[in-house]
């Protein structure tokens, strides 16, 4: 069966787990199973940092399936150490906030080092992921350049607005600063990664992972030809909420949701992700929600399942109901 899935980083790397399990895989490292998972991953969260390309939701997927990514931080390697950072801050090298693990570190200098020499970021990708045979085919959404920004009142009080970088409103101010809009920019200008367009048309079944509605699937959506190619392909298109309860299930969907003033609710995302059948600009034809929540979306399949990805059993499950509410049977 050939699925897509369309990820953010964290939420959605542990998802993946779930979409390997459901399909007999295992869930860390490659398999040799006629199965195919293409994952279109967001690059939105890409950031340069100290000279050095790093692409969170990438790296976080590639060591997560590849099984050397930290299980608590949910990104960056597992035993890591920091020697390198404490000597960036020792010369008072910004930013001194965004944490570069020393093992980490050699990733982006691979990556930096062949993005210098031309190779697109999709060709980067998957010469890591030669080493790191993640059993899932990991595409950037685009090799073009883009790159969330928030705009926030400005931290210093000069009674301006400020438009700072995701990795910043995320990771040093904990996206407390209210955001006025959040706009990945470059967007209008990139286009699908190689295979990108392809792999969502020959797709059986086409998942939305619960990740983050604005800055991880969202900004996947923005990349021009995405959103047709969804609502042209053949194959379901079923998406799982990141909001159980009207709260988040991590991350801080809510401060973005709010920033295109969508509710914290699953109604309101499926909403906002709307009907592919019976709208002219909606994308899913199912949509599951957290176990015991009422949600009515119209046009769309809605079905209640738990959806807490407590370990890779739990996700597995939603998977396999996600695949059931496509209507499509593993073998
Ligand atoms: N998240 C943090 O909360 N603090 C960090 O210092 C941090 C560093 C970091 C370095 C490399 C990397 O690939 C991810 C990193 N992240 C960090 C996570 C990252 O900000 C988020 O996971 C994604 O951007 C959102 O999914």
């Amino acid at each position: 069966m050939k699925v897509v899935v369309v990820v953010g980083g964290v939420g959605g790397a542990r998802f993946l787990l779930g979409v390997k399990a459901a399909l007999g895989l295992p869930p860390v490292g490659e398999h040799d199973s006629p199965h195919e998972i293409t994952a279109l991953v967001n690059t939105g969260d890409d950031v340069w940092m100290h000279g050095l390309r790093v692409c969170p939701d990438l790296d976080t997927c590639m060591y997560t399936l590849g099984g050397g990514v930290d299980p608590e931080r949910g990104w960056g390697h597992a035993d890591e150490t920091w020697t390198v950072k404490g000597e960036l801050e020792a010369y008072g090298a910004d930013p001194t906030w965004f944490g570069l693990g020393d093992k980490d570190i050699a990733t982006h200098l691979v990556r930096s080092r062949m993005l210098r020499a031309g190779y697109p970021l999709s060709a980067v990708t998957e010469a890591l992921c030669d080493r790191w045979r993640p059993g899932v085919r990991l595409l950037p959404m685009t090799d073009d350049r883009v790159e969330t920004h928030v705009v926030v009142d400005d931290p210093d009080d000069t009674g301006r607005r400020k438009a700072l970088h995701f990795q910043e409103w995320w990771v040093r101010y904990q996206a407390k600063l209210p955001a006025h809009t959040i706009v990945p920019v470059g967007a209008e200008e990139a286009e699908p990664a190689p295979g990108v367009l392809s792999a969502i048309e020959e797709a059986d079944t086409v998942l939305f992972a619960p990740s983050n509605p604005v800055v991880s699937i969202g900004t996947v959506l923005a990349v021009p030809g995405m959103r047709e190619a969804l609502r042209k392909t053949e194959a379901e298109v079923v998406g799982l909420s990141p909001i159980i309860a009207g709260r988040p299930v991590r991350g801080m969907a809510d401060a973005c949701l709010s920033a295109i003033g969508v509710e914290s609710t699953a109604e309101a995302v499926g909403r906002h992700y709307g009907s592919r059948k019976t709208s002219d600009d909606g994308l899913l034809d199912g949509w599951l929600v957290h176990e015991g929540e009422s949600v009515d979306v119209p046009g769309i399949a809605v079905r209640a399942v738990p959806l807490l990805m407590s370990d890779v059993e739990a996700t597995t499950r939603m998977v396999r109901a996600a695949f059931d509410l496509a209507g499509v049977r593993v073998d």
